[in-house]
């Protein structure tokens, strides 16, 4: 059983053999790597651009080239085949050839978005027993360098941090890129190519073990089905680490059939829109509120969008009305993803009815997803019925990384992943997402795990007990929402808010709003009761209205 470095329990949950066996046998896997997958990439398409960042353009075989001398660079600075570097970066052309270039020296990247901040970052770090860090300097008004400065005195194994831009006190990845000299490693196929993160709904956030064949399966299935070719130009308009821009089908499967990625910075309709018309963008992904902010902007903006054919929409619920004003009002097709870093990920069909896109999150990709949808007994449900879904397949992760205790609860007893979402199941395979039984706030497609969130408030000397619910909102879908049972003088929302980012929350996860209340109501059992919570919200609204 593969073992990265710990002693005691394994680090990661492996496909069982005889399913690891058929996905090889019906083809699904491959045998292929990260690192022979862009070689092979850059030997048939060469000379077409496969990435544009301003006023960079670099050609297959020159981002073929740039790997390479870097993951000689990270060889020769001691990274060793199953380190891990935490790598937080922007939307920066400098992503793929520290990525690639990771995994071509047989080195484990962990994903980090731009919005971690030290108390995201520091947990990665120490729990991966990561040996480095790569950021860029600035970006959106942040100095990741002071960031890394905090990490880097919290965790005393991390032995190097490298910077995109001016390093100030740290390495500067400009220094790592060599010439070739000597062998790269060749990883194993089944061994763990990177970890993702999860959204979570428990205290700590958790680390998704993904290898290279199982990953490489769904890219290149991705591919497909979202009709990718050398004529397509994918624009990267969410943060590119996060799995639903990476490989759905993403920059990763934009690669894999010669297309062109366009770096946005931000996902703004001022900086993307030109970007579409200059570029001739022709597929991009987004979540729901971008979207809206995208269909609000198109009538008076005077930027030519005629190229684009795709707007996928995915990571959390798109409601249907407005999925209907896609084809009228930005011209192109809609494509609804429903996706996990976990791997299971639905598509709507690019052929399929349009109103079967406005109303439905998609079909699976593989014939070999299997999915239970069950009651809260694990009984599956009647056809048509809502039920908790359940899934398994050729590119599902079996266990998360270092949470065995964990994975006993998330994964059923023959493998199946506890999603934590409510969907049903139409005639035509699709499914419906109807809500989500997981202690999570959705907003706008950013993960916050209500457990993590009300551990940081238990934290807090004025606060006897916590607890953190998703508030409807027209256009995040949701924001959150703190109860707070105070201990002595109540404390105000501004300086429960402020107490968080002192701790070093993502701003993301900082509370929308915070209620201090007398006591929380209960269930049956005596645990507080969410669903009583989120109910006084909804009085209190109704009542405001
Ligand atoms: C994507 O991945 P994650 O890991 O950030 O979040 C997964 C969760 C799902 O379990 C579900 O609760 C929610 O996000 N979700 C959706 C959704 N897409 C994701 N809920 C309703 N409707 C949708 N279309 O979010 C992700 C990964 C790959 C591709 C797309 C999204």
């Amino acid at each position: 059983m593969p073992v990265l470095g710990a002693i005691g329990e394994p680090d990661w949950v492996p496909f069982p053999p005889a399913a690891a066996r058929r996905y090889r046998e019906v083809g699904h896997w491959t045998g292929e790597t990260f690192g022979d997958f862009l070689a092979a990439r850059a030997a048939r398409f060469a000379d077409l651009v496969a990435v544009v960042d301003g006023d960079r353009r670099w050609t297959y075989a020159e981002l073929d080239e740039r790997a390479t001398r870097m993951a000689h660079g990270w060889r020769a600075r001691g990274i060793e085949p199953g380190d891990r570097v935490v790598v937080q970066l922007p939307n920066v052309a400098e992503f793929f050839t520290v990525v690639f270039g990771l995994f071509r020296a047989g080195a484990i990247p962990v994903f980090a978005l731009p919005a971690h901040r030290a108390n995201e970052i520091t947990y990665f770090c120490e729990h991966t027993d990561a040996v480095a860090y790569v950021i860029a300097d600035r970006d959106g008004g942040f100095d990741y360098r002071t960031l890394a400065d905090h990490v880097r005195a919290a965790v005393p194994g991390l032995r190097a941090v490298y910077v995109h831009g001016d390093p100030g006190a740290h390495t500067s990845l400009a220094e790592v890129p060599v010439d070739p000299d000597g062998e790269l490693p060749e990883p194993d196929p089944g061994s763990v190519a990177f970890l993702q993160l999860s959204g979570g709904s428990t205290g700590v956030p958790k680390l998704i073990p993904r290898t290279h064949d199982d990953y490489l399966y769904s890219v290149r299935e991705s591919a497909v089905i979202c009709g990718l070719d050398i004529s397509s130009v994918y624009l990267v308009a969410l943060p590119v680490a996060h799995n639903f821009p990476l490989s759905s089908p993403g920059v990763l499967g934009a690669l894999h059939a010669g297309s062109r990625i366009v770096l946005a910075p931000t996902p703004g309709p001022d900086v993307v829109f030109p970007l579409i018309e200059r570029e001739r963008v022709t597929i991009t992904g987004v979540v729901p509120p971008i979207a809206l902010l995208w269909l609000d902007a198109a009538p008076r903006h005077t930027a030519d969008l005629s190229s684009l054919r795709v707007l996928q929409v995915g990571g959390a619920k798109f409601a249907e009305a407005a999925a209907r004003r896609v084809r009228p009002e930005l011209g192109c097709a809609l494509q609804q993803v429903f996706g996990m870093a976990e791997g299971l990920v639905n598509y709507t069909r690019l052929d399929d009815d349009e109103d079967l896109v406005a109303i439905s999150q998609g079909s699976p990709i593989s014939p070999d997803d299997e999915l239970r949808l069950v009651d809260d007994e694990d009984v599956e449900v009647a056809p048509g019925e809502v039920g908790h879904l359940l899934t398994r397949g050729p590119y599902t992760i079996r266990g998360y990384y270092r949470a065995a205790e964990h994975n006993t609860v998330a994964f059923t007893d023959d493998g199946f992943y506890r999603t934590g979402d409510l969907v049903r199941r139409l005639p035509s395979g699709h499914l419906v997402v109807e809500g989500r039984a997981k202690d999570q706030i959705n907003r706008g497609g950013e993960k916050v795990a209500a457990e993590e969130v009300e551990n940081h408030l238990l934290a807090h000397p004025a606060v006897h007990d916590a607890a953190v619910v998703a508030v409807p909102d027209p256009f995040l879908g949701e924001r959150t929402c703190a109860f707070v049972v105070p201990l002595g003088t109540p404390p105000t929302g501004p300086q429960l808010r402020a107490f968080l980012r002192a701790r070093g929350l993502a701003a993301y996860k900082i509370p929308d709003r915070v209620e201090v209340v007398p006591s929380f109501p209960h269930t049956g059992v005596g645990k507080t009761s969410r669903k009583d919570l989120r109910a006084q919200l909804a009085a209190t609204a109704a009542r405001e209205e």
